[in-house]
């Protein structure tokens, strides 16, 4: 068997007060793509909306509020991020980023890119599953205010790069079985999320313990039913009064960590891939094209909500 053997890492951030400046920050993520190039590491994946903290945690009344639009990112490379770009270009290093977006059209998404060893941007993912709410909700200790500064991207791209087939997912897509099986569909061998996970949930905090094992249930078992690597990275620790989850992990196709961090904080995890190793899974027991049955799966595309048979 051939072998296509790529190093990655999972770049993981501890957490990014109100105030800090995107420079700080870009200076934070080059302290560790440094330190993955003192490991001969050829993609670096760094967390969901890297740049900031978390600001959906804050209800703005006004969508054009000069703060929640310095959140935003109208160009990419911008110049607060364009050293990150020069840098990885330098150590000839890929990277996936995310970040707040938006377009020129007014449009704003949860966005995440790949950039290639060359400095190219390479892929674009702007996130499908969009949790929380859309109003103020008061009764909360913190706001989850996904649903009202963005909009939801529409599709799940697969990228020829890396030596593989490269798909991307943002936090909340990585709870939802569809996700993996679109992307594998598309022939995804790695699949990158990056993701910021308060864990408490106020609809039912009685899931607040289980969201390291809700983590890394659903990243495990994606992986291993589509036959990927899947590379989580989390923000994680205390920003601005929230506990949010660490646990950045690295997944084989078997569905068994690899590489997981120990700290809250700014960490890099590395592990040694064989994409070929996704054959395994995806020649046999998961032969897609041998065994899917996409006629008996109609209600995964033709409804959203849980239609039961009638009472009787
Ligand atoms: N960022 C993000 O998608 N976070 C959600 C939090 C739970 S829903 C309020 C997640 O699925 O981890």
């Amino acid at each position: 068997m051939t072998e296509r053997n790529l190093r990655v890492a999972a770049a993981q951030m501890g957490p990014i007060g109100k105030g800090a400046s995107k420079s700080a920050v870009v200076d934070r993520l080059i302290t560790l793509l440094n330190l993955a190039s003192e490991d001969n590491v050829e993609l670096v994946v760094y967390p969901e909306l890297t740049l900031t903290t978390f600001f959906p945690r804050w209800f703005v009344e006004n969508e054009n509020d000069i703060e929640l639009e310095s959140f935003f990112e109208a160009n990419m490379p911008s110049p607060e991020t364009e050293p990150l770009f020069s840098r990885a270009k330098e150590l000839g290093i890929g990277f996936c980023l995310g970040y707040a977006e938006l377009t020129k059209e007014g449009e704003r998404y949860n966005t995440q890119i790949l950039v290639d060893s060359h400095g190219e941007i390479v892929g674009k993912y702007r996130k499908v599953h969009l949790p929380g709410h859309e109003e103020h909700e008061p009764w909360r200790k913190f706001q989850h205010l996904e649903r009202r500064y963005f909009q939801a991207g529409d599709s799940f791209p697969t990228w020829r790069t890396f030596g593989g087939i490269v798909g991307m997912a943002i936090c909340n897509d990585r709870r939802w079985s569809e996700t993996y099986r679109s992307l594998a569909l598309g022939g995804a061998e790695l699949i990158l999320i990056g993701y910021n996970t308060p864990i408490h949930y106020a609809p039912d905090p009685s899931q607040d313990r289980l969201a390291s094992f809700h983590s890394r249930l659903v990243m495990q078992s994606g992986a291993y039913q589509n036959g990927c690597y899947v590379i989580g990275v989390a923000k994680g620790g205390i920003e601005e009064g929230v506990e949010s989850l660490s646990d950045s992990c690295i997944i084989s196709p078997s569905g068994e960590i690899l590489a997981e961090a120990k700290t809250d904080g700014d960490e890099l995890i590395i592990a040694d891939i064989d994409l070929d190793i996704c054959k395994n899974y995806k020649q046999t027991i998961f032969d897609f094209a041998r065994y899917r049955r996409p006629e008996a799966y109609k209600a995964i595309t033709n409804q959203t909500g849980t239609i039961p048979p009638e009472e009787l």
